[in-house]
């Protein structure tokens, strides 16, 4: 029998080494910014900006840890040696790009940081989390380890979550996380998301079948192989499970992950017309998988939006919540304000017949500029009252979390960062004691290398 269920949103902190490195071909913004001066203490205000607001919305809301940057163990299993300061200074001579990879503040973008399946859709009845590899990027693949520690120190309970190690690393089994993974369910009055929901798992690629479709330009990050083997290990019911293939055009055109180009929350999928590889099979794929009286699809036509618009403005990056009352409204990045189609795309479907009612904009301005709008700032996690009282409490944002965040920002962040200062080993100093402070302020234990060595 299933329990009530609620949505929580659990966003990344930006970390303090944010940057603009010019990381991730096939992200637009992030090889057109690289270089960028970008300010860290900023970046982290704006996110939790966005948290407190959905918090005061009556949305349950939470904040996931950033990495330890710049990331010394990497590199000196890459053969920088000496004391840390000189594994540093050594890179930054030797091999700046890679010092650059070894600092990325990228964890803040935790929709990839792990996919999430509730326990009402699991064999076992637990909640299960794995971890993203991110093998497509180097700067990412280097973040699984750590995100698996600060997920197991906030759902620590093993009656309750069951975590998994991240796939086997290789392009074979790319996986990214809930970027490409979303859940539908049938929102209702008794149980709110606790419903047996149905899992939809987006990929880029067939990895194991070279004669199937793929993108010829940028990567695909995500496998179908990948997304198959986290349906398994999440052990889900195949009744509720769809798998479809993006449109590798549009993957060719910067959209690197599914959630630049469709967003999904309870009954509705809110898509643009060129998403998915066989569309409308898709859409009829979901609708007779989907458990409940009515599924919704809201399409975004090309004529309307054209792809570029929808990857500029980050339109479908957007977090799609449901409020007490049961209307969704769009939690938006500036940048839809800012680009005509959109707005004008937006303005009329609040008008329409849709459980979409309204349109909130947010400023994520120093996240867009390397790709991450709204949706990738945040980790959808579900949970009923006894896995809500089993989990680590100090990660849920408060009024008091949120004013001892932003001290906490204030006390270590840096006003600006730029490649050159990536060299200064301050900064690992920096950002070792304010981690080590904030693994006090949530209640982590020790999670970071510095702290397990
Ligand atoms: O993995 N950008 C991230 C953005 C991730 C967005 N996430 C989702 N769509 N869910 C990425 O490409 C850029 C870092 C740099 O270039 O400095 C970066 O990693």
């Amino acid at each position: 029998m299933s329990k009530k269920a609620f949505e929580f949103n659990f966003d990344g902190l930006v970390g303090p080494t944010h940057n603009y490195a010019g990381l991730s071909h096939g992200n637009v913004a992030s090889t057109s910014n690289a270089n960028l001066v970008a300010k860290p203490k900023e970046a982290a205000k704006q996110g939790l900006a966005k948290m407190k607001a959905l918090h005061d919305m009556g949305l349950k809301q939470g904040v996931l840890a950033p990495m330890e940057r710049p990331d010394v163990h990497t590199l000196r299993k890459l053969g920088f040696t000496g004391s840390d300061a000189q594994v540093i200074i050594k890179a930054s001579k030797q091999a700046p790009k890679v010092l650059a990879a070894c600092s990325s503040a990228s964890s803040m973008w935790t929709a990839n940081a792990c996919t999430m399946a509730p326990s009402s859709d699991t064999g076992d009845g637990k909640a299960h989390f794995t971890p993203a590899n991110l093998a497509n990027k180097f700067h990412r693949s280097i973040e699984h380890a750590t995100t698996g520690r600060i997920l197991q120190a906030m759902f620590k309970d093993d009656k309750h979550f069951a975590h998994h190690p991240a796939l086997p690393m290789g392009d074979h089994f790319g996986d990214e996380g809930a970027a490409n993974h979303t859940r539908f369910v049938d929102i209702n009055a008794d149980k709110g998301y606790g419903k047996k929901g149905l899992h939809f798992f987006v990929y880029g690629k067939h990895a194991f079948d070279s004669s199937k479709p793929a993108p010829h330009k940028y990567p695909a990050r995500q496998s179908f192989e990948a997304s198959q083997a986290v349906s398994r290990l999440h052990q889900l019911d195949m009744d509720n499970t769809v798998f479809a293939q993006q449109n590798p055009h549009v993957i060719d055109k910067g959209v690197f992950h599914n959630d630049v180009i469709a967003v999904g929350n309870g009954n509705v999928l809110f898509a643009h017309q060129k998403a998915f590889l066989n569309q409308m099979q898709v859409y009829t794929d979901l609708e007779q998988a989907f458990d409940g009286e009515e599924f919704h699809v809201v399409e975004v036509g090309a004529n309307d939006v054209p792809v570029e618009d929808a990857v500029k403005s980050y339109l479908f990056n957007s977090q799609l919540v449901t409020m007490d009352n049961g209307d969704m409204i769009i939690i938006a990045p500036g940048e839809c304000e800012t680009t005509p189609s959109v707005k004008e795309y937006l303005d009329w479907l609040v008008e329409q017949d849709t459980p979409i009612k309204e349109v909130k904009i947010f400023d994520v301005k120093q996240s867009m500029q390397n790709g991450g709008g709204p949706a990738c700032l945040r980790q959808r996690v579900v949970l009923n009252d006894d896995e809500i009282s089993a989990m680590n409490q100090n990660v849920l944002m408060s009024d008091d979390l949120f004013a001892e965040l932003n001290t906490w920002v204030d006390k270590h962040y840096r006003e600006t960062l730029e490649e050159d200062d990536l060299a200064d080993p301050n900064l690992l100093t920096e950002s070792r004691t304010a981690l080590d402070e904030l693994t006090q302020i949530l209640n982590l234990g020790s999670v970071y290398p510095f702290q397990l060595d």
